[in-house]
């Protein structure tokens, strides 16, 4: 980004919580390099910031984002991507980020906006809220995850469907196949959003992150394994100053007070 330049993510904070809103809204949030770059850095920055404990990335009211730039795609070889290393070097920083990730989704989210909004850990839907892989329309094929993790959370069937005939679903019915964890009307999006971001960020920071990363192996690991996993994550709990304080606080009928340790 130049001086003057308007920045494609806006960054804010909350409380606890790290908001960061897609700026493009003349391309419907297309994203490309120089968001998704911007993208990852703050999301990475608030990893790092011990004061945040949630993060949300929101879109504009017409669109979350309508997918990868298809301007800037369309004429790329397979040099281009292979050698800069295309969605990989900039797009996985969601997925190396530890604290809870929630998507505020209005409009259209199709495509790589699907599939970044698939990353999140929670998705809130405004009642407005479109998903759809429509890559297929392009001869192209979703290549953020989309053919991985949509299988994985609404079923192959329907997860075939959307991806092979570009089968757009509304709000309601993302909601119905469990893409979505809530909808809620479009003019309380943001403000829930945060709500619901506060509450979670005012939690123990690394139980929020031992169990994201508990249930996260849910999706790649056989249950047994995954079990195992989840009971060492418990014993964990035990060398942890909040979930003495946690325990405590119950039974002295008070409120906690987390130091994140
Ligand atoms: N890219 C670039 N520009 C886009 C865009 C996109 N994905 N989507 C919309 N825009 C631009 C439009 O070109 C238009 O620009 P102007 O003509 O005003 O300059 C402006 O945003 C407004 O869009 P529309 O005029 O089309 O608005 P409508 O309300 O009529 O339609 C729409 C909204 C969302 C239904 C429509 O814009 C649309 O169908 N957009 C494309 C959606 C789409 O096909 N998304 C998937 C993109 S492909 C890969 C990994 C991942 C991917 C690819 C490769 N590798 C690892 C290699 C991911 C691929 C994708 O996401």
């Amino acid at each position: 980004m130049t001086a003057g330049e308007e920045p494609l993510v806006l960054v804010e904070t909350q409380g606890r919580v790290g908001l960061l809103t897609l700026n493009r809204p003349r391309q419907l949030n297309a994203l490309n390099d120089a968001l998704m770059d911007q993208l990852g850095a703050a999301l990475l920055a608030f990893e790092r910031d011990e004061r945040i404990g949630a993060i949300v990335i929101a879109g504009g009211a017409k669109a979350f984002a309508a997918g990868a730039d298809i301007e800037a795609m369309a004429d790329w070889s397979f040099m281009d991507v292979y050698q800069s290393g295309f969605i990989t070097r900039n797009w996985e920083a969601v997925r190396q980020v530890r604290k809870p990730v929630l998507a505020a989704v209005a409009g259209y989210a199709m495509g790589g906006g699907c599939e970044l909004a698939l990353a999140c850990d929670i998705i809130v839907a405004g009642e407005s809220a479109r998903f759809a892989l429509p890559e297929i329309k392009l001869a192209m094929l979703p290549g953020a995850g989309g053919t991985q993790r949509l299988p994985r959370a609404i079923g192959k069937a329907k997860a075939m469907d959307m991806c092979l005939s570009a089968r757009m679903l509304d709000a309601q019915e993302a909601d119905r196949l469990g893409l979505v964890s809530r909808v809620v009307p479009d003019a309380e999006l943001r403000a829930h959003t945060l709500a619901l971001a506060t509450q979670i960020a005012g939690y123990s920071l690394p139980a929020l992150m031992a169990i994201k990363e508990a249930v996260n192996r849910a999706w790649e690991s056989s249950l047994s394994e995954g079990i195992l996993f989840e009971r060492r994550a418990l014993y964990e709990r035990f060398a942890s100053d909040d979930a003495h304080e946690g325990m405590h606080a119950f039974l002295d009928k008070r409120s906690p007070v987390f130091t994140h340790r």
